[in-house]
């Protein structure tokens, strides 16, 4: 016996993935439907590599009852409408959308950090998934807590353009061909020129001067990891199609030195350590496309403050930013509280 779980928002760039995710790993399922807008009814798509096609259902008219899960990926606007109709009908969202995150009684879940927390989802029968640059980052963080207790991190991010859906993609791709060709797009998705260029600005500004995006980093770290953390967050759009990169600076309480978080990471979950100092002895964007693992390179101690390491962290963001993690939390669900899999 498997579970009935309907993935909305299943022609995204996240949703798809949630289906080749929940396709590869082989989730126990009895039943997955594909949920979209109005605009995608009848299309059909495929159900990961299993060879099984789905025929995309409308959100509108979708009855969640007797679906244990719902994956939500189509932005805080859908979620909003539709995440409480169908955990009312006693469906669990699995939300990713920032609607969700800083709701006391929604828990916001890592599987590889703060797994307990999953137990409070009852309250509303919403699980949130954190934002991509923040879920892979804590992935990295978590084990070297542990060790030495972090007290600050200084991040700038390496953001790819999946990270504003398929049309961040398509002005990537389109911008680059039309300089190439002697005939410039003015910019639609992003504010500025993206090809050839980088942008300091994700998401809206905020009265402090920071942007939403760095907030998300730094509430969310705090919700999933540890509240006495420190973020300071500096987030950049690259012209990189998928994968989110970070360079992190770390202040522990205690002291730490790089061969000892080396070995730490290398056994830790969700991590991939890739640090060798030499010539392409470090994980870029590319390698990290369609990987499960948050890599980590360029672990080195930081002399400038008491304590201090710097790292170099990179995952998919389609992935551990989203997908994967929202499909670990199913997991998790299942084994935690549902257990209905055999
Ligand atoms: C980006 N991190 O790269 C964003 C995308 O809060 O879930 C995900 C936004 C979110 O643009």
């Amino acid at each position: 016996m498997g579970y009935r779980v309907a993935v909305v928002g299943a022609t995204g760039n996240v949703g798809r993935e949630v289906l080749n995710i929940l396709a590869e790993r082989q989730f126990p399922l009895d039943e997955v439907a594909a949920v979209a807008s109005p605009r995608s009814t009848g299309d059909i798509i495929d159900f990961g590599d299993s060879g099984q096609e789905l025929k995309v259902k409308n959100l509108e008219h979708f009855d969640f009852e007797g679906w244990d899960m719902a994956i939500f990926a189509a932005g805080s606007d859908v979620s909003k409408v539709h995440a409480p109709r169908a955990a009312a009908a006693g469906c669990t969202v699995i939300d990713n959308s920032s609607l969700y995150r800083m709701d006391p009684d929604v828990p916001l879940v890592v599987p590889e950090v703060n797994p307990e927390a999953i137990d409070g989802y009852r309250a509303r029968n919403i699980i949130a998934n954190p934002n991509c640059s923040t879920a892979q980052m804590v992935v990295a963080l978590k084990p070297l807590h542990d060790a030495a207790r972090i007290r600050r991190v200084v991040v700038a991010t390496y953001q790819s353009v999946s990270g504003a859906g398929k049309a961040g993609m398509d002005e990537l791709f389109e911008q680059s061909r039309n300089i190439f060709v002697g005939d410039p797009s003015e910019p639609k998705k992003f504010t500025k020129q993206i090809a050839f260029n980088v942008i300091p600005h994700i998401d809206v500004f905020l009265d402090d001067g920071s942007t939403k995006e760095e907030w998300k980093m730094v509430v969310e770290t705090k919700k999933i990891l540890d509240p006495s953390i420190k973020v300071s967050a500096t987030c950049v759009r690259v012209p990189v199609f998928v994968g989110h990169s970070e360079a992190i600076n770390i202040e522990f309480e205690e002291e730490i030195s790089a061969e000892q978080a080396q070995e730490i990471l290398r056994e830790s979950p969700g991590v991939m350590l890739v640090d060798k100092r030499e010539n392409g002895g470090y994980v870029t964007p590319v390698e990290a496309v369609g990987e499960y693992a948050t890599f980590v390179s360029r672990v080195r101690e930081d002399p400038t403050v008491e304590n201090g390491l710097s790292l170099w962290c990179v995952s998919d963001n389609l992935r551990k930013g989203a997908a994967l993690n929202a499909v670990q939390i199913a997991e998790l669900l299942g084994r935690r509280h549902l257990q209905k899999a055999a």
